[in-house]
Formats: structure tokens, C-alpha cells, sequence
């Protein structure tokens, strides 16, 4: 009887596990990530998208497309944004005050289509601009020697 009652027990359990690591699923994370946990004909196209090219085994969620957040290593999905990129250049993005950092286009882009991050993003040791831009040019780098 103890016995019978101990595996249930570890049945409901291993169920729960797998329902708690299925809800783990974060946008930008490979797609090899998925099809650990669920068989890839279980991805659901109108939600998840494959970055393709130079970025295989990575995908983005609907949500994540055009959001000023770079998801794929080739920023497929921040790539013809335009019309979304303008919008949140204009407000405050996120819905965090401050002036916005306006990135570089992206390359073979339109010229015009320039993302903005959230300016305390700019030199945070972190690329958020698909051409790492906000990283550049800034100072208190440990190559340069400060005035003595
Ligand atoms: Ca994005
Ligand atoms: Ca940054």
C-alpha cells in the first residue's frame, strides 16, 4: 500500500515538473530548447518564428517581433519594423522616461529604420542594438589608461 501511494506520489510530481519546465518557455530561446520539451510539430507557427538564416535553431515569439528588442543573432526579428521602430522612438519606450538611444540601421536595411533602446542601456556592457552601436565609443574601458 505505501509502496502504490510513493508512486503516485512521483507520478503527480514528475507531471507537475514537466508542466512547470513547459511554462519556462521564454522568447529567445532555441528552438533546440523546445524540441527537448515539446515535439516540433507542437510549435505553433502564429506564435513562434524561426529566425532562419544565420541564426538556425533559434525562433522568436509573435509578440517579440518588432518590439526594439533584438531576439535573433541575424535580428530577423526586428527587420522591417519601420513603421513600429518609429512609434517607440517617439514615445517613451518601454514606458520608461528618458531619452531614448537611437541605434544604427540595420545592415541592408532602410537607412531610416533606427530602433531605440532605453538610453540607460547605452554602454551597460550589454549589445542591444543589432550592430552593438551602444557600445561603442564609451568611456571607462579598462584598455585605455585614465589621466594621471
Ligand atoms: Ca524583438
Ligand atoms: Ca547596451
Amino acid at each position: 500500500m505505501e509502496v502504490s501511494r510513493l508512486l503516485v506520489l512521483c507520478f503527480l510530481v514528475g507531471v507537475a515538473c514537466a508542466i512547470n519546465k513547459s511554462e519556462r518557455i521564454k522568447p529567445g530561446d532555441r528552438c533546440n530548447k523546445y524540441k527537448e520539451i515539446l515535439h516540433t510539430d507542437q510549435l505553433d507557427p502564429s506564435k513562434y518564428q524561426s529566425c532562419g538564416q544565420g541564426a538556425e535553431g533559434e525562433c522568436y515569439t509573435m509578440r517579440s517581433k518588432c518590439d526594439s528588442i533584438v531576439d535573433c543573432t541575424n535580428n530577423a526579428d526586428e527587420k522591417g519594423c519601420k513603421d513600429e521602430h518609429k512609434e517607440q522612438c517617439e514615445k517613451d519606450f518601454l514606458g520608461k522616461p528618458g531619452v531614448p538611444f537611437k541605434c544604427q540601421a540595420i545592415e541592408g536595411e532602410d537607412p531610416e529604420d533606427r530602433m531605440c533602446i532605453l538610453g540607460s542601456w547605452e554602454c551597460n556592457g550589454k549589445v542591444d542594438c543589432p550592430n552593438g552601436d551602444d557600445e561603442q565609443n564609451c568611456s571607462g574601458s579598462t584598455s585605455t589608461q585614465p589621466n594621471l
